[in-house]
């Protein structure tokens, strides 16, 4: 029996909320372990393609924070394709070449490999002028290959701010993309125009969006230059898991399968940021972070669903505390993310304080949001 057994449910002491943590989180650890090597264990080819000058190393530059030129090209590049790896080993190549037309001819081996194994193509377009019927050809033919194709249009600083949306509809009906695989973006503005590149987080959520599928996605966050927008995506998906895996992750409910999926999210995104973590330092996150249910948005979800109908340890099957626990598991997961980028962007620096008010900040964020998408508030979205 637990020493505190007259405890109301939903708040129990903070010393309580770390040992049950700790006891959850345990055997998640272990599992992630596995998942993350076969993640890591992976190759990945991403090209940059599109005609000359639009944009393609500065796409490169943004992204990856490599010069492209930088590196040393493997066999089988041409003048016209470059493959370079991202690391030593070669598990991540770029490509860089103006398009596949008359280019497949010209490159051997390894070369060829790369190709036969895109798994992204990043087809960039340069907005001043608009898109060339080349291009819509060239883009054509990449598309043949059957890989997911992101178009950006790039350079969009260098249109007037009333003018973009009716050119970007226009160049994408040109080259008839749909709007759902293009990126509006500037990765290399005019510092007079916009003091940051456009579209960054666009390009990195579209392309994680892809590789989901083959499981590649850390691999490709990994090396991403900017480690807390790299690691957005991931903590939306983890969110999204949550949500939708019928557990409470608070006070005296079932945080089983929450927080193996919070443990996991922790551990993909010390990997972005490539610093060590341990059982302990993940378990620490999600219990100090947990252990602030007196107040924010962990109390506001234990008094919503008791209000509601819901009691501790009973099963989900109301419409609307299915809703409420989808919030609350999706709020938290969303949460914790943020709170691990921070501690890790702060050299492991943050207390629990610092972690709670990052928490709560994302947590309500994640739930101002899903209103928005939801106003019946009753999660059927
Ligand atoms: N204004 C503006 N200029 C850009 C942007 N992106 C790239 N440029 C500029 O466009 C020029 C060409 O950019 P690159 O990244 O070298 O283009 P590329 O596709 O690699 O060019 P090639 O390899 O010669 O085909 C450079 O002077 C960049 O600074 C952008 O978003 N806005
Ligand atoms: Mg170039």
């Amino acid at each position: 029996m637990p020493d505190t057994p007259q405890k109301p449910p939903g708040a129990p002491p903070t010393e309580d909320m770390r040992a049950l943590v700790r006891s959850h989180g345990l055997g998640a650890w272990e599992q992630s372990e596995l998942a993350i090597r076969e993640a890591l264990s992976q190759h990945l080819t991403v090209a940059f393609l599109g005609s000359a000058s639009s944009g393609k190393d500065s796409a490169i530059r943004t992204l990856f924070g490599v010069d492209f030129g930088d590196i040393s090209p493997i066999p089988g590049s041409t003048v016209r394709m470059r493959v370079a790896p991202l690391d030593p080993e070669g598990q991540v190549l770029l490509v860089n070449a103006p398009g596949f037309g008359d280019i497949r001819p010209e490159v051997d081996d390894l070369g060829r490999r790369a190709l036969d194994t895109l798994d992204i193509v990043v087809y960039v377009v340069n907005a001043e002028g608009g898109a060339t019927i080349d291009e819509k050809r060239d883009l054509d033919l990449v598309r043949t290959r059957g890989r997911p194709v992101l178009v950006c249009i790039n350079k969009i600083d260098l249109i007037r701010p009333h003018e973009r949306e009716e050119f970007v509809a226009a160049t994408l009906r040109q080259l008839g993309v749909d709007p759902k695989d293009a990126a509006v973006c500037a990765f290399d503005p005019l510092p007079q125009l916009s003091e940051e590149p456009i579209g960054v987080a666009d390009v990195i959520g579209w392309i994680h969006h892809h590789l989901h599928a083959s499981g590649k996605e850390l691999l490709f966050a990994k090396h991403l230059r900017n480690k807390a927008a790299a690691c957005e995506p991931i903590i939306k998906v983890a969110a999204r898991h949550a949500s939708v895996a019928g557990a409470v992750p608070i006070p005296g409910a079932d945080l089983a399968g929450v927080t193996a999926l919070q443990v996991k999210l922790i551990r993909d995104i010390a990997e972005v940021f490539d610093v060590p973590v341990d059982r302990d330092v993940a378990l620490f996150i999600i219990g100090e972070v947990l252990s602030g249910s007196m107040r924010g948005f962990v109390r506001w979800g234990v008094s919503a669903l008791k209000a509601a109908g819901w009691i501790p340890g009973g099963q989900i099957a109301e419409a609307a505390i299915l809703g409420l626990s989808a919030m609350v598991a999706g709020g938290t997961t969303f949460g914790v993310g943020r709170a691990a980028v921070h501690f890790f962007q702060s050299d492991r620096k943050l207390d629990g304080d610092a972690l709670r008010a990052v928490f709560d900040a994302a947590a309500w964020d994640y739930k101002r949001r899903r209103d928005d998408r939801d106003p019946t508030g009753n999660g059927q979205t």
